[in-house]
């Protein structure tokens, strides 16, 4: 299904000087994503630099790549230079300029030099060519997968590409239980094991490495459950004060909104967080029903139909019950 135009694979032939851009607040399939592939164009002899809007959370931290990561809001002017030396520009795992930042998204539209996109989110911009944009698959670490055996590369992809595409593979998948799960998911994960990714090791990191304020955090955002059945729909919500009062650090809420999708009877799930610059919106479904829809239209966001973000205005009370009455009508 994943096909690269011989062009492509022509500019690809020779050594290129090559910047991966991941989303603002990246995630297990941004930074596995951008690890992994940039691991593999390196083997292949280019030249590559990562570049990520902001820091990732700690317990990604594991991931191992050789080429150099640089954190736009750290080091602007060092990620500006890389960029300024690229001859191309990949971004994955995201579908506008502006999910990577309003500075650094300026560098997707300037035209001066080509853009390839890889990604799996819907309504993909169009400011990437080519653009290898699959809104059906689980994962951008998948397709990165799927384009390096596009491009007859798969030996490029060395242990510590194979451990971070496997990462990204689990966290977008809910460990491999989303619908969006597909047989040549378990192949491809199965191909990454026998390259060297180490489940059982990964799956520690990622879900048995809780700070105190995460769990803490659970407790209160559990707590906050209000529930309608008539609705099917669970709304959970966190404000910055107990934030503060747990000693919230950064990534501690990943995740809390599949805790209300994991009640009996629910088929969406909406966890609102006050963040300093307002409150952010989690949405989770079941089936058909579309969250990226909901998102779009009511919260300023979008995303996938079972998974979407996006924001609002507080207090917490008012957004609640801004998501009954949209459910009610
Ligand atoms: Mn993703």
């Amino acid at each position: 299904m994943l096909k690269i135009t011989p062009r492509f694979q022509e500019f690809l032939s020779q050594p290129r000087r090559i910047c991966l851009i991941n989303h603002f607040n990246p995630d297990g399939d941004a930074v596995g994503s951008t690890f992994g592939l940039g691991s593999a164009l390196q083997k292949m002899g280019h030249e590559v630099s990562i570049i990520m809007p902001n820091a990732f959370p700690d317990f990604l931290k594991f991931l191992k790549t050789n080429v150099p990561v640089i954190i736009y809001t750290e080091h602007r002017e060092e990620a500006d230079r890389q960029l300024a030396a690229s001859e191309i520009i990949g971004t994955l795992d995201f579908n506008q300029p502006e999910r990577c930042g309003a500075e650094l998204g300026k560098w997707l539209t300037g035209k001066d030099r080509p853009i390839f996109m890889i990604d799996h989110h819907q309504q993909p911009g169009s400011y990437a060519e080519p653009m290898f944009s699959f809104p059906d698959v689980a994962s951008t670490c998948e397709l990165v997968f799927e384009w390096l055996d596009a491009l007859n590369a798969l030996d490029n992809i060395d242990e510590d590409a194979a451990q971070a595409l496997y990462t990204g593979m689990v966290t977008d998948t809910g460990s491999f239980r989303f619908p969006s799960v597909r047989p040549k998911t378990l192949e491809i994960a199965a191909e990454l094991m026998r390259m060297g990714a180490r489940p059982h090791q990964i799956h520690e990191q990622i879900y048995d490495s809780n700070r105190e304020s995460r769990l803490r955090l659970l407790g209160h955002c559990l707590n906050s459950m209000q529930l309608r059945s008539d609705l099917r729909a669970v709304f959970m919500h966190l404000d910055a004060t107990t934030l503060g009062s747990c000693g919230f650090s950064k990534g501690d809420t990943e995740g809390f909104v599949n805790q209300g999708l994991s009640i009996e009877g629910i088929d969406l799930s909406l966890f609102a967080v006050e963040r300093e610059d307002g409150w952010k919106i989690s949405l989770r479904s079941r089936g058909d029903l579309d969250v990226s829809a909901l998102a779009r239209e009511h919260f300023n966001g979008g995303g996938h139909i079972n998974a979407a973000g996006g924001e609002s205005e507080g207090p917490a009370e008012a957004i609640k019950e801004k998501l009954w009455n949209i459910l009610s009508t």
